[in-house]
């Protein structure tokens, strides 16, 4: 386990040389298509420290895109996925079964939403996670189209390639993609021409019109949603939007699907963020935070529609791989004792307390928005035109990063700086971070 002082440290350039030499090797053997968002090469890392192998300590406001909630050498995690490591890394599950697997499953059952029967079924990543929610769906019910939402996001396979709503860079180029893919209006309240306060109903009015007059609710397998929509730019729906799909969704035997894989395992201060508008799925897809950083991605819903696909039809080779199942428990685990739900309202009024005061002086924040310990301001060229401003997100970002910051941007026109830090960084860190963070606003 990584023990490292929780102190930022900043020794030299950033990235420094050490972190140079090894980018130009990486641009020499690594493909082009796979970025960086800062070419600092990691040594270690400890709850909210990244250390680099220049010896630069870095706040992580990122976790690895939402994964390491728990941090990324957590106790319970090393633990068990190295004593599972000890006993045997793999044998399929498909092939000889074994506990660890059953477990996650059985836990995902008690953790997420509803108290009907549940089943599970694990894979490798968010994207196979999805694509499989799409597969069941459609064994279900016996239809074939998809609908997904404006600024949605699901994944980089061929399928999840067609559910996600941003052309640049993820689909361009890529084509051709799949069919019976469906796309509808989301309540983004910031950007809703008749205000925020109308977008819940409008939206769902239209995007229910959309779906019965172009495509028919009898053809529609499933409805794919993020209930607080992370690559698009952290957009919660504004209220009454999810209800009013979720309703629809079960008065015309549509399986409603949760796409919890960035916004799950306490991340906004549930265990999943549907829970917070009282939802409940009929399947919920998860992964990144449920394994403390292994691998490991899963399908939890209702009984009977995880039992619709034919024995044989679901898997892979290292679904629910033993470590990474091993992992998971570690994670939930640590997620339980230290009450990580806490821990992320905790970081959210911290955040929204100071990005509150920022945005005060500094009208580039149009909005302050996210949950728990999922934060994000869409920055804007002007609050009375809310032109987005992807040049200062950029800048912003780079300022951090140059002070040992780290932080992410995100959002259907880069405008948006989202914080995602460990739920287990120390609230002198947390503020440090935010000190930065107005410092690079007041420098911009
Ligand atoms: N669904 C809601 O957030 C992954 C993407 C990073 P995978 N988000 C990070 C990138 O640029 O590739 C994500 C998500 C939601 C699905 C996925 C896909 O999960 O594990 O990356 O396949």
């Amino acid at each position: 386990m990584s023990d490292i002082p929780q102190e930022r440290r900043v020794v030299t350039a950033i990235p420094g040389p050490k972190s140079q030499e090894l980018q130009q090797r990486r641009l020499a053997a690594v493909a082009a298509g796979v970025g960086s968002t800062l070419p600092v090469f990691t040594a270690r890392v400890d709850r909210g420290i990244i250390e680099d192998v220049d010896g630069n300590r870095l706040i992580d406001f990122g976790s690895g895109i939402a994964v390491t909630s728990v941090g990324a050498s957590a106790e319970a995690v090393v633990r068990r996925a190295s004593a599972q490591l000890q006993e045997f890394t793999h044998t399929c599950f498909m092939v000889t079964p074994y506990e660890g697997y059953v477990e996650v499953a059985e836990a995902l059952a008690e953790l997420t939403p509803g108290d009907h029967a549940k089943k599970s079924a694990l894979f490798n990543s968010g994207a196979e996670a999805v694509e499989n929610a799409v597969k069941i769906a459609r064994a279900y019910t016996k239809r074939q189209a998809v609908i997904v939402f404006d600024h949605g996001y699901h994944g980089r396979t061929n399928l999840t390639m067609a559910l996600t709503s941003k052309n640049m860079p993820y689909k361009q180029g890529f084509g051709p993609f799949a069919p019976e893919v469906y796309r509808v209006p989301v309540a983004y309240g910031y950007r809703w021409p008749t205000g925020a306060e109308n977008a819940g109903p409008e939206a769902a009015a239209q995007a229910i019109d959309q779906i019965t007059k172009q495509v028919g609710a009898d053809n529609v397998a499933a409805i794919i949603i993020e209930p607080v929509l992370g690559e698009g730019g952290f957009i919660e729906p504004a209220k009454g939007f999810l209800p009013a799909i979720r309703q629809f969704a079960a008065d015309n035997g549509i399986v409603f699907v949760a796409d919890e894989i960035q916004s799950g395992f306490c991340r906004t201060g549930q265990w999943f963020a549907c829970e917070d508008e009282g939802i409940v799925p009929d399947l919920i897809t998860t992964a990144k935070g449920i394994a403390g950083g292994l691998p490991l991605a899963a399908v939890t819903g209702k009984a009977e529609i995880m039992d619709a696909a034919h024995a044989g039809g679901l898997g892979g080779t290292y679904g629910g791989n033993p470590v990474a199942c091993a992992g998971a428990l570690g994670a939930i685990e640590t997620m339980k004792e230290l009450d990580l739900n806490a821990k992320a309202k905790e970081i959210e009024s911290t955040m929204k307390a100071r990005l509150t005061a920022m945005q005060e002086k500094f009208p580039a924040i149009g909005e302050i928005r996210g949950r728990g310990a999922m934060i994000a301001i869409e920055l804007v060229t002007d609050p009375a035109t809310k032109e987005p401003d992807p040049a200062a997100a950029a800048a912003l970002a780079k300022a951090c990063h140059a002070e040992g910051l780290l932080v992410l941007t995100c959002g259907t026109y880069g405008n948006v700086l989202r914080f995602l830090p460990p739920l287990v960084i120390g609230q002198d860190l947390l503020n440090e971070g935010l000190d930065i963070i107005e410092n690079a606003f007041a420098a911009l």
